[in-house]
């Protein structure tokens, strides 16, 4: 009996290592399952990913105060959240006039870690009340140096952006800014979604395989990705002529929060929650 049962305590030991190892295994093919046929695991669970959830209360770690223009304020606080009890509120932006150039900005920014790549996935929760402006209301960037670059200051980089324009939902392509265009810009036939919370999710593949230049910015509204039956190329003074998307080695440097590009009359507040960004899509499911 003794000699069968430290042969069962022997096989015992033998499985467990190996019934933990199956785990892991599955637990990593799980989160790094990049097929989009199947649900993308969500948060933090997924490998290299950031996430901000602002339960600290406060502004974390690493964010920056970025543009502060006009009236509004930007914090943390708990006045509505998608998700445990704080979230980043952009509060009573106003200032300016529709139509005209200038509008409340207030933003925070983030220096990525090294080495970020260039592909980005990115995923927040959104929340806009009372009205939908109809000037450009850019609510999160991401940039990165020029070919050959590998750094530098913040106006000499190009970027992705997500935003909303005349209503609905927008992404555009920038060269550095000031002036940041000509600019490739994509507005969807999707309105803004109003007093409910949204999840927005984003890729912007600066990698874009054999192609010449970055890929064009997707972006998806509660799972569903948007369509961009407008698309034209902005500038001042005009062209007709497309900017070249230079194609991106490491995203460096991201942007969030709320920023006006012409006047908003409305005072008008918004909440981001749960903000991700990392190499593979996030997801909107809970985490
Ligand atoms: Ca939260």
């Amino acid at each position: 009996m003794s000699g069968r049962l430290s042969l069962e305590v022997t096989e015992l030991r033998i499985r467990i290592p190996v019934l933990s190892s199956m785990l892991v295994l599955a637990f990593v093919a799980a989160c790094t399952d990049s097929d989009e046929d199947t649900p993308p695991p969500t948060g933090c669970a997924v490998p290299e990913t950031l996430c901000w959830d602002f339960e600290e209360g406060t502004l974390p770690t690493g964010w920056t105060a970025y543009r502060d223009e006009f009236s509004g304020q930007l914090l943390v606080d708990d006045s509505r959240a998608h998700k445990g009890k704080y979230a980043l509120h952009a509060k009573g932006l106003v200032g300016g006039k529709e139509g005209s150039q200038g509008g409340p900005k207030k933003t925070i920014r983030f220096d990525l870690p090294s080495g970020f790549g260039p592909v980005m996935w990115g995923r927040a929760y959104v929340y806009t009340t009372p009205a939908r402006p109809v000037s450009h209301a850019g609510l999160f960037n991401a940039r990165y140096p020029r070919p050959g670059k590998t750094g530098g200051a913040i106006d000499t980089l190009d970027w992705y952006e997500v935003a909303t324009y005349q209503q609905k939902y927008m992404s555009i392509w920038h060269p550095p800014e000031p002036p940041g265009f000509p600019e490739w810009v994509q507005v969807s036939d999707t309105p803004l979604v109003l007093d409910e919370w949204t999840c927005l999710e984003w890729l912007f593949d600066g990698d874009n395989g054999t192609h010449p230049e970055a890929a064009d910015p997707r972006v998806w509204l509660n799972g569903v990705e948007l369509a961009w039956p407008e698309q034209f190329v902005f500038s001042d003074p005009p062209t007709t002529v497309p900017p070249v998307k230079e194609k991106v080695s490491h995203f460096t440097v991201m942007e969030a929060g709320v920023f006006l590009y012409q006047g908003l009359s409305v005072p008008t507040d918004w909440w981001i929650d749960e903000l991700a960004v990392g190499k593979q899509r996030i997801g909107c499911g809970p985490d």
